[in-house]
């Protein structure tokens, strides 16, 4: 378990969210860090027109399209070292499972602003939606590489459905814009070395600003079937998974597709 007075299964059962101030050393960021932009920067150039007119992320970041075999192996060991495996458990206990990656950057075109959304909304219509946040379980740990804005998020909302303010914005009904601010939700600053865990399903946005680029591992709870949005290439072959120090992140993916 990482250090704490307070459980932090505990604030995620209650909050939906917790942060782990300066979990990771300056070592531990910079090597990431260098992986990551090298990533970027292939991405952005491959991506041109998409990255200056609506990006705001990228994901498969693990996959072999932009990172070479040493490079995915270090980021395998990074995404399934100790430090992030005891906050997985202390949240999944039981055979979590690896979904993918995302990278969120600032976007290039102005006018995109930060705007509050539950991730299921994209897959699901409002009533799949009350139903899934109280079945589901896709965990989102965020790892800034630089200090940020961080994100602001609605504790408790992992577990409860929306208010008429908080609906109206995130569905921008009644004439609302789902950039505009929220009386319920709370910002959390992050800076390099820090950990935000929050559930996906919570109401929540990125904070645009700074030099924001923050690496988003995705895992999921086994007991919701979501291998259908796993990508084959974001997985380490075998080959690989002999220099992953503990694989069972992604080992229990594997196995999930395999019998799927
Ligand atoms: O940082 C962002 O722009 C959005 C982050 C987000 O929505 C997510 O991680 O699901």
């Amino acid at each position: 378990m990482v250090d704490s007075q307070r459980p932090l299964s505990r604030d995620y059962e209650e909050q939906g969210y917790f942060v782990i101030r300066n979990y990771f050393n300056a070592a531990e960021i910079s090597t990431l860090r260098a992986i990551i932009l090298k990533f970027h920067q292939l991405w952005k150039h491959d991506n041109a027109d998409f990255y200056e007119q609506e990006a705001f992320n990228s994901s498969l970041i693990t996959g072999s399209h932009y990172l070479g075999g040493d490079d995915r192996v270090k980021l395998f060991n990074f995404i399934s070292s100790k430090k992030i495996m005891n906050v997985v458990e202390s949240v999944i206990p039981a055979n979590p499972a690896f979904m993918n990656t995302q990278l969120f950057f600032n976007p290039v075109n102005p006018q995109l602003k930060d705007f509050w959304h539950r991730d299921c909304q994209y897959d699901h219509d409002v009533d799949v939606q009350k139903k899934v946040i109280h079945d589901t379980q896709v965990l989102h740990l965020r790892v800034p590489l630089f200090d940020e804005l961080g994100m602001e998020l609605v504790p408790g909302t992992h577990k409860r459905w929306d208010n008429d303010e908080e609906f109206a914005v995130r569905q921008e009904e009644q004439g609302r814009l789902s950039s505009e601010s929220l009386s319920t939700g709370k910002t959390i600053k992050l800076a390099a070395g820090d950990l935000l865990v929050f559930s996906a399903d919570m109401i929540h946005r990125g904070l645009y600003g700074m030099d924001r680029l923050a690496l988003d591992i995705l895992v999921f709870d086994p007991s919701a079937n979501f291998v259908d949005y796993v990508d084959d290439d974001c997985l380490p072959d075998n080959a690989m998974l002999d220099k992953i120090d503990d694989p069972r992140l992604f080992i229990n993916t594997i196995h999930l597709k395999a019998t799927a």
